[in-house]
């Protein structure tokens, strides 16, 4: 490719959506202070008390613009059998027509940014360039922070590098089809008419009518992950929904760890978890999406391509998560959290008591006896990744890291043991696989109410699942299985018969980080269970908890008949991909079946 079809798309866009002036965005700090002060003077942005919390903002969304539209995500790829059972499919042809009708003239009256970005440090092999046009300054802002904005990458693409085209509007113009122009609002947004396409084998992304998130913030889901896992599976690579942090033990040896867990599971704590065990140290290289690649000597490699950080903000709190309060002290954007009357930030969960007279997510006046919660449950922080207090000094390494082990989790009340290891690559990529997160909490009985969320990738992935469970399969064949990263399973969620989680979590959660790494190190910590390899009770560091044996003995059950009825609906979750399923992850399952009644 080459800048003159990046200036045809760009003016292609500009003669569909009609907008005043079109900026190109450099990534500089000036261009930063200037689209601050532009979202302060539209109302967009509100300036948090400089003394508390310098540079920082709150945005409120509209009432109806607030998460991820699952339903309004589509995989448009030629054949709908290539986006598979578990993506939303249109027929391209179709879908551009509708796309073009929504464009038309959307930007009337409003400017539209030209984002030239990279997902991963510029130099690495790993990197890949977006550029997104958004007529949003909200955009704006957060892509400077989630990725590496730079007027290099429009260089780059110049000198022949790939590039992937997104384009977003909010679906609000600001002149109506009579030419008579109409007042802005805050938060622009059309959610009456949200779509967040992607077509998979022109690997492009539109996005309309939503400002929020991971439907307007294209790099992240869309091309981190949508578009990113299809170039991954064309390329020989990887593109997950996982964080990424690195293990240091007493003895100095350094670990590389990835963990895939489905939203509210925990992956931003586990990410900044710091360790009360003595000599032991975890630090932080991503939160949300890595990639890997097998290197020149045969390993698995992964970088994070993101470069900041959007939580979830209920639930991160000064005793669940001090490192996370700690790096968003200043620099940061708050979407949809409540505001004290000192001017700073507030949601449920930040500290034990809520602050007097708050100001609520949607700006009305909020107390105690509101009745309601202050910030949305899907509040976000956002902020630049080398805030992290807790960050590794290698996390922007061009090469990426060497992994060591793959963890997989979900939120399971019941069946699934605190950890697992795999018996081998084939077992791991079943255990990926068939990873289920319970809907309800409660869930006491055999099997609580589950959703599938392979890989944790259920919404993020690109192309069909079937083909992508082969596509992980295939690492065996590439790569020699013994430089292979370890796969376990994990579990922090497991409830005991009063419905009380047997499990700490959070820091104690290191233990369980112990464990892998002596599984990693080859000792003699686990027994054979009839679905992997699961500690052994005294090979579990529980020195200072309040467990018993009998509570650990729970936490690391394996019941042979939950498990026969779980083998009976993973049957039935496979048979959704028909003859997508791989062949080898059957056998898994039949192997599974043959240990459960051995
Ligand atoms: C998500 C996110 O929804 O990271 O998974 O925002
Ligand atoms: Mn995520």
């Amino acid at each position: 490719m080459s800048l003159s079809t990046l200036k045809r798309w760009v003016t292609e866009v500009a003669d569909l959506t009609d907008p005043t002036e079109i900026v190109w965005c450099d990534g500089s700090y000036p261009e930063g202070q200037k689209i601050n002060a532009l979202l302060v003077e539209n109302g967009t942005f509100e300036k948090l008390n400089q003394k508390i919390r310098p540079n920082s903002f709150i945005a409120r969304t509209d009432p109806a613009d607030v998460a991820r539209v699952e339903s309004r995500t589509f995989i448009c790829s030629e054949e709908e059998k290539d986006a598979g059972p578990t993506n939303n499919w249109v027929e391209p042809a179709k879908m551009r027509a509708e796309l073009n009708e929504k464009f038309a003239g959307s930007m009337r009256g409003r400017k539209m940014y030209v984002i030239p970005f990279s997902m991963g440090p510029l130099n690495s092999p790993l990197a890949r360039y977006g550029v997104e046009i958004t007529d949003s300054p909200y955009v704006v802002a957060s892509m400077r922070i989630m990725t590496r904005v730079s007027d290099k990458i429009v260089d780059r693409i110049a000198a022949g590098a790939d590039w992937v085209p997104a384009i977003h509007s909010v679906g609000q113009p600001l002149i109506d089809d009579q030419g008579n122009t109409v007042a802005d609002t805050p938060w622009p947004c059309n959610p009456e008419n949200v779509y967040v396409v992607q077509f998979p084998e022109t690997r492009e992304i539109w996005s309309f009518g939503s400002g929020y998130g991971g439907n307007s913030l294209l790099g992240k889901k869309a091309m981190a992950l949508r578009i990113g896992s299809v170039l991954a599976r064309d390329e020989g690579w990887l593109a997950e929904h996982m964080l990424l942090i690195r293990i240091t033990t007493p003895e100095k040896k350094k670990y590389h760890v990835a963990a895939a867990f489905p939203s509210a599971c925990g992956k931003t704590n586990l990410a900044m978890l710091q360790s009360q065990m003595p000599g032991w140290k975890v630090e932080t290289l991503g939160d949300d999406i890595v990639w890997m690649a097998p290197n020149d000597r045969g390993k698995i490699r992964a970088i994070n391509p993101e470069n900041g950080l959007f939580g979830v903000a209920p639930g991160t709190g000064i005793s669940t998560n001090k490192v996370a309060v700690d790096s968003m002290r200043e620099g940061a954007i708050f979407t949809n959290v409540a505001t004290t009357k000192d001017g700073d930030v507030w949601w449920e969960g930040l500290t034990d008591e809520a602050p007097d007279h708050l100001t609520d997510w949607k700006g009305d006046p909020w107390n105690k006896d509101s009745g309601k919660a202050a910030a949305h449950p899907n509040a976000r922080f956002c902020l630049p990744i080398d805030q992290v207090t807790s960050l590794s000094d290698n996390w922007a390494e061009p090469e990426g890291v060497e992994l060591d082990a793959i963890l997989f989790g979900g939120r399971r009340a019941t069946n699934v043991p605190l950890a697992v290891r795999s018996l081998n690559w084939q077992h791991g990529v079943f255990l990926g696989a068939t990873i289920a997160s319970e809907q309800t909490a409660a869930a006491e009985g055999p099997i609580g109410i589950l959703r599938r969320d392979p890989f944790a990738m259920l919404p993020f992935c690109g192309y069909n699942m079937g083909d992508y469970f082969g596509h992980w399969l295939s690492f065996a064949e590439k790569l020699d299985p013994a430089n292979l990263p370890t796969i376990f399973q994990v579990n922090w969620f497991r409830k005991d018969e009063n419905g009380k989680f047997i499990w700490p979590g959070f820091g104690e959660n290191m233990r369980v980080l112990q464990w892998v790494v002596g599984q990693i190190e080859g000792k003699d910590s686990s027994i054979a269970t009839p679905i992997g390899m699961v500690p052994k009770a005294e090979a579990l560091n529980t020195e200072g908890l309040r467990l018993s044996e009998e509570k650990l003995a729970q936490l690391l059950a394996v019941d042979r008949d939950t498990w026969s009825h779980e083998a009976a609906e993973i049957a039935g979750f496979f048979e959704s991909f028909g003859d997508k399923m791989p062949e080898e992850l059957k056998v898994e399952l039949q192997n599974l079946e043959s240990r459960l009644r051995a």
